[in-house]
């Protein structure tokens, strides 16, 4: 009787540790060989994988950066003043004096002020200075085998292994962030297959190392997701005492004319243009804080970021370096 037991403990003991053992997450290997057919089934050649996936492992560095809590968030101004302060400003001043040539024809062609080209690309990467120093497929494939976001990573892999197919850069020089934003303009790889430009026809849609494509990609991204030419993107505004505070926000779009009723204001206390366009009242620290009325414009930078702090800095530092 007590063998019986004996091995019916056994026999439970051994089921157990089986089904324990085909829980367990797959491997790496496992993974990446399954990635490999997915990418053949998505139409990538043998030799772009063999390139791609040649010294692939996990970067460690980037699972501890994709499971790190965000610090403390800063406020709207302490963020502002990091971003849109006078070392910028001189040095996107000079660059537009610099490139003015490249940045007069990518104005012409799309309509997008090269103010905004200029300041997207000094927020997001100091124009150019700071890229991240990440290999992208590695990057991606720790994120898409580890990451918490497991579908819009692979997703992203695919993307960026048809760039790599396409002749646009080498595996090897496919750099950008731990989270596969590349190049000076940090576009992921659907968004480089969506809207980057081979502007001076060489063949490579280079937004690593070519300025006329980096400069015509950031501003097919904004024409591509509605930019209005001629219009600006917003200003500081005032609002009148007991402002409802459940009017705040870039999705509640109104008349100028709307807000203008309300009491809006000019900072200062000018009154609003009479032009008949939507606008939102955007408070990034709340109604104590900083209030800007915003437009068309602001609403496609917020397509490139999702974020009033982020919308709003580029809006500032482009009004500042068109002075
Ligand atoms: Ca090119």
């Amino acid at each position: 009787m007590r063998n019986y037991f004996k091995k019916i403990v056994l026999t439970f003991v051994f089921a157990l540790s089986f089904y324990s053992t085909s829980l367990k997450a797959e491997t790496f290997e496992s993974w990446l060989a399954q990635t490999k057919i997915e990418a053949r089934a998505h139409g990538i050649s043998h030799a772009t994988i063999d390139a791609a996936f040649s010294d692939v492992a996990l970067i460690q560095r980037v699972v501890e950066l994709d499971k790190k809590q965000p610090e403390t968030k800063k406020t709207f101004v302490q963020y502002r003043e990091a971003i849109v302060n006078q070392n910028r400003i001189t040095k996107g001043r000079a660059l537009i004096q610099q490139h003015a040539d490249a940045l007069n024809e990518i104005e012409a062609k799309y309509g997008v002020p090269k103010q905004f080209i200029v300041a997207l690309w000094g927020i997001e990467t100091n124009f150019g200075s700071n890229t991240g120093g990440f290999k992208v497929i590695p990057a991606l494939a720790t994120l898409a085998y580890d990451g918490r976001r497991r579908e819009f990573f692979t997703r992203e892999l695919m993307n960026a292994l048809q760039i790599i197919d396409d002749g646009h850069i080498s595996a090897a020089n496919m750099k950008g962030s731990w989270a596969g934003a590349m190049g000076q303009n940090q576009f992921m790889p659907s968004s480089f297959n969506a809207f980057a430009v081979d502007h001076n026809g060489d063949g490579k849609r280079d937004i690593w190392g070519t300025y006329i494509d980096i400069f015509a990609s950031s501003a097919n991204y904004l024409k591509k997701n509605g930019w209005k030419t001629g219009e600006i993107w917003g200003r500081r505004a005032q609002l009148p005492a007991n402002f409802p505070e459940n009017m705040i926000g870039p999705k509640i779009q109104k008349p100028i004319s709307y807000w203008a009723n309300l009491g809006v204001k000019k900072y200062g206390g000018g009154a609003l243009p009479n032009e008949d366009m939507m606008a939102s009242i955007v408070a990034p620290d709340g109604l104590g804080g900083e209030v800007y009325i915003v437009y068309n414009n602001y609403q496609t930078i917020m397509d490139w970021n999702r974020s009033t702090y982020f919308a709003t800095s580029v809006g500032l530092l482009a009004d500042q370096l068109a002075r």
